[in-house]
C-alpha cells in the first residue's frame, strides 16, 4: 500500500482539499454522549444546557441579563443542595461511575444501529476521562478520571467496547478550557474581553495544555472522528487550530479513516471536515456534508429538571433521521449519563425504538445519498425540499434554544433517499385509499416496488408524470412499524 504522498499545510485551502473519508457520510447516525463532572449536579433549568452547571452559576458579564433567570435558579439550587462553599472541583469524589459498564453501553449503540460514538473527552469544564497529565499540571490539582472520581480511563474503555462492537469511536475536544489557570480570562470571553493577537498565557495554555492534549487523545486513541467546540468566540489564528489539524491530517496513526468537523475558530459552516448545526436545520448546499446534533430532550449532559414531556418520542426522532438524511446529513443524537454511570432508561428506550425501525427500514438509511436528480428517476418536478418544518428558531450556544415542535406537527408527504439504482420513498403516513400518488417520479418498466419489511410486490403505473402504486392488498397485519412506510424502488 502507498503512503498518501499528500503533505497538507496549515491553510484552509489545504485542509479543505482533502476529502472526508466515506465512512461518514455513509453512517448516518452518531450517538453523542455528554458525561463528566457536570453530571453530577445535572441541574439546569428546563430547556437549557445543564452542562453549562457551573458557568451559567457564575454568569458572564455580556450575557448576564440574559442568563439571570438561569443562574438564579443554579445559584439558589447549588446553595440549597451543596451549600455556598462547595466549588465545582468538589463534584470529583461525586462522580463515582460505579454503574458504567462500557460493553453495556454499546450494547445499546448496537442494538439501535448507530454507526458512531463520540463522547466528550473534555467539555469546557477542562475535566478530562482519561489520564490527561497536562490537565492535572494545569490544574494544579488531579482533574482527570483516572487520579480523582471513578479512577478508570473511561475514554479508553468506552473506546475498547465500541471497536469491539464494529461501531466507529470519535471523541468530543473543548479547545476552550473554563478554569484553566494558565489562562485566566478564559471563563469571561464575551463583552469588552480584548484579544490580543499574542497573549503569552493563551500560548502557554495551547502549548502546554490544548496542543498535547489534542495530539494525546489522536495518538492513543486513534479517534475515527475528533468534534471540536468551545471555538466560536475567537478565531483560528488565535486559537492557532491550523497546524494542529494539518499536524492530524499527516501524521494520524489512522490518517486515512480521520474525520474532523467545523468548530475551530470561527469557520463554521466554512471550513472542516463537515459542517456542524446544533438544534438547528443542517444545510440546503448538496455539496456540503453536514450533520445536525441535539439531545434526545433540551440538554446534552443529564438534567434531572427534565421529565416526560421534554423527550422527543421514538417516532419524532425517527422522523428527524429520515428528515436529515434526506436532505444529505448526518444525525449525532445525544445522550447524558448519569453521574454512577447509567444510561437512563427513557433515553436507552428511545434508541431502542430507533433501533427497532432502523431492523426493518435500515437500508434506506445507512450507506445512501442525498435524491439530487438521477435521470433514471425523475425527470419532472418532486417534492422539493425548504427548509425542513420542524426544526426551526436560531440556536445559540448559551440560552435559547429552538424548542422541538411535538407530534402532530405538519410533515412532508414523501422523503428520499438514493442507494447506487434504488431510491427509497419514505412516509410518515399509510395512504388513506387503495393508492398513493408519487409525485415526479419517472420509472422504467423494469422497476419493481416494494414496501421494506413485507414480502408483497407493490403493482404500480406510470400516468404522465406520476407513479401510482397500488396498496389495496394491504391490511393493518401487513404493515411494519408505524413509524414511517419507505417504499423501495428498484
Ligand atoms: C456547544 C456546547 O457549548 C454545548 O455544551 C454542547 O457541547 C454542544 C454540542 O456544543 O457549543
Amino acid at each position: 500500500v502507498l503512503q498518501d504522498p499528500v503533505k497538507y499545510e496549515p491553510t484552509w485551502e489545504s485542509l479543505d482539499s482533502r476529502k472526508t473519508p466515506d465512512w461518514y457520510p455513509d453512517a448516518k447516525f452518531g450517538i453523542f454522549i455528554h458525561w463528566g463532572l457536570y453530571s453530577v449536579p445535572s441541574f439546569s433549568p428546563r430547556g437549557t444546557y445543564a452542562e453549562w452547571y457551573w458557568h451559567a452559576k457564575d454568569g458572564t458579564p455580556r450575557k448576564q441579563a440574559a442568563a439571570v433567570g438561569r443562574s438564579k435558579a443554579i445559584q439558589e439550587f447549588h446553595k440549597r443542595v451543596y451549600g455556598n462553599d462547595f466549588e465545582y472541583k468538589d463534584f470529583r469524589p461525586q462522580f463515582t461511575c460505579e454503574m458504567f459498564d462500557p460493553d453495556q453501553w454499546a450494547d445499546v449503540f448496537k442494538r439501535c444501529h448507530a454507526k458512531y460514538v463520540v463522547l466528550t473527552s473534555k467539555h469546557h469544564d477542562g475535566y478530562c476521562l482519561w489520564p490527561s497529565k497536562e490537565a492535572s499540571d494545569s490544574f494544579g490539582m488531579p482533574w482527570n478520571s483516572v487520579e480523582s472520581g471513578p479512577q478508570r480511563d473511561l475514554v479508553g474503555e468506552l473506546t475498547k467496547s465500541v471497536r469491539a462492537a464494529d461501531i466507529k469511536m470519535g471523541l468530543y475536544y473543548s479547545i476552550w478550557d473554563w478554569f484553566n489557570p494558565y489562562w485566566p480570562e478564559k471563563m469571561q470571553p464575551y463583552g469588552n474581553t480584548e484579544l490580543k493577537d499574542h497573549d503569552p498565557a493563551r500560548d502557554k495554555y495551547i502549548d502546554e495544555v490544548m496542543y498535547p492534549q489534542f495530539k494525546q487523545l489522536v495518538k492513543d486513541y486513534q479517534p475515527a472522528l475528533l468534534f471540536s467546540d468551545g471555538d466560536w468566540w475567537m478565531d483560528d489564528d488565535k486559537w492557532r487550530t491550523r497546524p494542529l489539524l494539518s499536524w492530524l491530517y499527516n501524521n494520524a496513526p489512522n490518517k486515512n479513516e480521520v474525520v474532523i468537523n467545523d468548530r475551530w475558530g470561527q469557520v463554521r459552516g466554512k471550513h472542516g471536515g463537515y459542517m456542524t448545526t446544533e438544534y438547528g436545520s443542517g444545510f440546503d448546499d448538496p455539496n456540503v456534508l453536514w450533520e445536525e446534533n441535539r439531545g434526545i430532550g433540551k440538554s446534552f449532559g443529564y438534567n434531572r429538571v427534565e421529565t416526560y414531556d421534554d423527550y422527543n418520542s421514538g417516532k419524532l426522532l425517527v422522523f428527524m433521521l429520515v428528515d436529515i438524511v434526506s436532505r444529505g446529513g448526518n444525525f449525532l443524537l445525544d445522550i447524558g449519563p448519569t453521574a454512577d454511570g447509567r444510561i437512563p432508561v427513557i433515553m436507552e428506550d428511545r434508541l431502542a425504538q430507533m433501533g427497532e425501525w432502523l431492523d426493518v427500514n435500515g437500508e434506506a438509511i445507512f450507506g445512501t445519498r442525498r435524491w439530487v436528480t438521477d435521470a433514471q428517476w425523475s425527470d419532472g418536478e418532486r417534492i422539493k425540499y425548504s427548509k425542513q418544518e420542524f426544526h426551526q428558531g436560531k440556536p445559540d450556544p448559551i440560552l435559547e434554544m429552538s424548542i422541538m415542535p411535538r407530534e402532530g406537527q405538519s410533515v412532508k408527504e414523501f422523503y428520499f433517499t438514493r442507494k447506487d439504482k434504488t431510491l427509497y420513498a419514505l412516509s410518515p403516513k399509510w395512504p388513506s385509499g387503495n393508492s398513493v400518488t408519487i409525485k415526479g417520479l419517472r420509472a422504467s418498466d423494469a422497476t419493481k416496488v416494494s414496501l421494506l419489511g413485507s414480502q408483497k410486490p407493490i403493482p404500480w403505473e406510470q400516468s404522465g408524470s406520476d407513479i401510482e402504486l397500488d396498496v389495496s392488498e394491504f391490511g393493518i397485519n401487513d404493515l411494519p412499524l408505524n413509524y414511517m412506510f419507505v417504499f423501495k424502488f428498484t
